[in-house]
């Protein structure tokens, strides 16, 4: 497959999801058929889910901690990186997942729009920022309390929740001449639009994926295979400057 051609005018936009992490061991959402780690949606990731039993959500981001905490970024996530070493501020990459594998690979210039494993907040929201947090909890119990008393909750965007950076990301969007989106199904509102709003901004718009996405229309190219293989080709080569 031919390399993608970035000239010094183009400032990329990059999108990824679980996909790019799939080679990584990590499950994408498809793969468990609509179950999250043997979890319904609504029983997991909603803040109904979380008002209804708060031990089950935090087992349920427990497990994921440990299961990101073992995870090496693969040749898909360092092709990112290396493309923003080459590209600096030309660069900007908005990621739907809350791994830390793009951050484990080197890149610098992304956000987190559906949040982060690794990081708990107040479920108070007393304004308190974020913090860091690697801990498993197994039972209620464990589960610290906000220096305002209320207990800490993952700091994950739940479906009903409004993802994070949107105005960021709304201006890379705009201002983006290229965007490459990477394994992700394009089943997730506001960031399937995204592609649609690149391209009527101009941008060029190529898709890097197992299978074609819901939104494949929206692509000017689809890329069909594994991302640690057709990224690092894809980004190969001195077409790239
Ligand atoms: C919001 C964190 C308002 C959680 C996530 C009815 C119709 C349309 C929309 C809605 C609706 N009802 C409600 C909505 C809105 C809702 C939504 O879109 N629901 C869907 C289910 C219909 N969205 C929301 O609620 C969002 N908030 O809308 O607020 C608002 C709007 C605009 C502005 C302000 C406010 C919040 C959604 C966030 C939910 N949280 N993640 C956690 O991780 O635990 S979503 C989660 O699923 C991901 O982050 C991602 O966004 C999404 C889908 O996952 P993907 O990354 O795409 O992964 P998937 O498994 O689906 O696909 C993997 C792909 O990889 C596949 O295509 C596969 O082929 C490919 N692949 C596999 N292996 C490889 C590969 N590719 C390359 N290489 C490989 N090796
Ligand atoms: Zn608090």
């Amino acid at each position: 497959m031919a390399a993608i051609s970035i000239s010094e005018n183009d400032r990329v936009l990059v999108l990824t999801g679980a996909g790019i992490s799939a080679e990584s061991g990590l499950a994408t959402f498809r793969d468990s058929d609509g179950l999250w780690a043997g979890h319904a949606i609504e029983d997991v990731c909603t803040p109904e889910a979380w008002e209804r039993d708060p031990e089950l959500v935090w087992q349920f981001y427990s497990a994921r901690r440990e299961a990101a905490a073992e995870a090496r970024p693969n040749p898909a996530h360092r092709a990112l990186a290396e493309l923003e070493s080459r590209l600096g501020d030309r660069f900007f990459l908005c990621t739907q997942n809350v791994d830390d594998l793009h951050e484990k690979a080197g890149s610098r210039r992304l956000v987190h729009m559906h949040g982060e494993l690794f990081v708990s907040r107040c479920s108070a929201e007393c304004g308190r920022a974020p913090v860091a947090d690697d801990a498993v909890y197994a039972a209620w119990s464990e589960v610290p309390r906000c220096a305002c008393g209320a207990r800490m909750r993952p700091h994950i965007v739940w479906f009903g929740e409004t993802p994070l950076e949107m105005e960021r990301i709304g201006d890379q969007i705009r201002r983006a001449t290229v965007m490459l989106v990477v394994g992700t199904s394009g089943s997730v509102y506001p960031a399937a639009n995204f592609v649609r709003l690149a391209r009527q901004a101009g941008a060029r718009t190529v898709y890097v994926g197992l299978e074609a996405p819901l939104n494949a229309a929206a692509f000017s190219q689809v890329v069909l295979g594994k991302a640690g293989a057709a990224l690092p080709e894809l980004l190969a080569g001195d077409s790239i400057r």
